[in-house]
């Protein structure tokens, strides 16, 4: 029989040994996640397109940042088609790069691809632009604008610059929306009704699609022009495509920012400059250098950790009310 006290002696040493092998990790075969991933992360980028100011700068900040942080970047750009980004993706998971970011065209029709993904083992983070999915859990999270939010600035600047309006007829509005099915054109059409869509003062005569371009902003604007007399406001989801309208307006006499109150989202130098003289009213700022953010969010997926469902990025708005004199070249 060994005597009890002998037992006890063993397990202590036993534990001990345990405890300090531990602590230098010699246990620990598998390298450390951040050794595995974080050296030569690849990255895949799916963009749209090129369709905007906007959306090229949004480019030139990933690109930017993927090269100050060391990242192989595998970069696509769709065209402004889906089909394009869903290749796109699959031949990221082919390649089997760390992480897929993408910038979703529009919505709906992301299940199957990220389904795709999520069984390779690649997280995937959507930025931008939002999806509907069936399973919320087929992305890591999403970093991008909150244009909801942006639709009810532009709400809210109609109230206040109308606010004194002695005509008891409605304010008759035209909307020029982005890309049909895309989470941004429907959250800026839904954030703005929030604000007026109840209000008897302010009627919506026209809406329609200018698919964020500035060729179509100014088709639109100068059919409208010939079809709808008495127009008091464009609200235009972005500034390429208020830009455009504004070139059809000038064509016909008519005075941007003064006969046509003008919103425009964006915040590009060119609408800023709009702005300040006198021919937009309203500029909502949409923040297109995420790429900084875009490369830390995949250092830590990388790595294994979790990210936030859900991130917006900072922005602003830029009003005929306001000091325009302390605004920064905006660089795009
Ligand atoms: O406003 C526009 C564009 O998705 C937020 O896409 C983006 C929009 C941006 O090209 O100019």
């Amino acid at each position: 029989m060994i005597p009890h006290w002998k037992i006890i002696v063993v397990i202590i040493l036993v534990l001990g040994i345990a405890g300090i092998l531990l602590t230098f990790r010699i246990f620990d075969s598998q390298p450390k996640q951040e050794e595995i991933n974080d050296e030569g992360l690849i990255l895949g980028f799916s963009q749209i397109g090129a369709e905007s100011a906007w959306r090229k700068c949004n480019t030139r900040s990933v690109k930017e940042a993927a090269a100050n942080a060391g990242v192989q970047l595998l970069f696509e750009n769709a065209e402004q088609k889906q089909e394009n980004q869903i290749m796109a993706i699959r031949s990221f998971i082919v390649y089997q790069v760390d992480v897929i970011a993408f910038v979703p065209i529009v919505a709906d029709g992301w299940d199957n691809i990220l389904k795709e993904a999520k069984n390779a083992g690649i997280p995937v983070l959507v930025t931008d632009r939002k999806i509907t999915t069936a399973d919320e859990n087929l992305y890591a999270g999403f970093i991008g604008t909150d244009s909801e939010q942006e639709g009810r600035e532009a709400g809210n600047f109609l109230l206040k610059k109308f606010a004194n309006r002695t005509s008891n007829d409605p304010v008759r509005i035209i909307e020029i929306s982005g890309t049909e099915g895309s989470s941004v054109a429907v959250g800026r059409a839904d954030g703005f009704r929030e604000i007026i869509g109840d209000n008897p003062r302010f009627e919506i005569i026209h809406s329609e699609s200018g698919d964020f371009l500035r060729s179509r902003g100014y088709e639109i604007m100068t059919r409208i022009l010939k079809n709808f007399t008495d127009i008091d406001v464009l609200y235009s989801h972005n500034d390429g495509m208020s830009l455009g309208a504004i070139d059809a307006m000038k064509e016909v006499g008519i005075r941007p920012g003064k006969d046509i109150v003008i919103i425009t989202i964006d915040a590009r130098q060119a609408a800023i400059d709009a702005l300040r003289d006198g021919e937009v009213n309203c500029v909502i700022e949409c923040n297109p250098k995420t790429g900084p953010a875009i490369l830390t969010l995949s250092h830590q997926l990388a790595r294994g950790e979790t990210i936030p469902r859900l991130q917006h990025v900072h922005e602003e708005v830029f009003t005929e009310y306001d000091d325009l004199s302390a605004i920064e070249p905006r660089g795009y």
